[in-house]
């Protein structure tokens, strides 16, 4: 099993497309990438802990690939718009993949040097060493699930 962290807005939709991937075992959403312990989701809206909203992935290798799911991750949302996604804006919606290994690192780079040509605007996506990532409160995760809501609320 590999892990997987994306940041790509609202963490509710990406939660809801990534489950959708054969071979994708597990999702949580919490935040990661910013500097305090414990972070809530209040304290994460508010942008002051830095925290970017994001979605953790247990993956099983032998039947998808790291690269298919930065693929994915360069398919589900816009990695042009800087530290928004569509209504939703603050650096907690900004676009990163937080890299677990130098291997992820490097595919990382590759899948978004080839994503690039699909956009006219710079792809400003970050790839950052994953650090600690703090899963969200329980009523976060399986949200689309649970609520039957088809989009993010906007
Ligand atoms: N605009 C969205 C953001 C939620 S997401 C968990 C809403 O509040 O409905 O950041």
């Amino acid at each position: 099993m590999a892990k997987a962290t994306f940041a790509a807005g609202c963490f509710w939709g990406v939660e809801h497309q990534f489950r959708q991937v054969p071979g994708v075992v597990d999702a949580t959403v919490g935040y990661t990438g910013g500097g305090a312990d414990h972070p809530t989701y209040e304290d994460v809206c508010s942008g002051r802990t830095g925290h970017a909203e994001a979605v953790e992935i247990d993956f099983d290798p032998a039947t998808v690939s790291y690269a298919q799911l930065v693929e994915m991750f360069f398919r589900i949302h816009d990695p042009t718009q800087h530290n928004r996604q569509g209504p939703d804006v603050g650096t907690q919606y900004r676009s990163a993949i937080f890299v677990h290994d130098h291997e992820q690192e490097s595919t990382a780079a590759a899948v978004m040097a080839r994503a690039q040509g699909r956009f006219r605007r710079p792809i400003v996506t970050e790839i950052a060493p994953a650090g600690r990532f703090w899963p969200a409160e329980d009523y976060h995760q399986g949200y689309y699930r649970k609520q039957g809501l088809k989009f993010c609320g906007g």
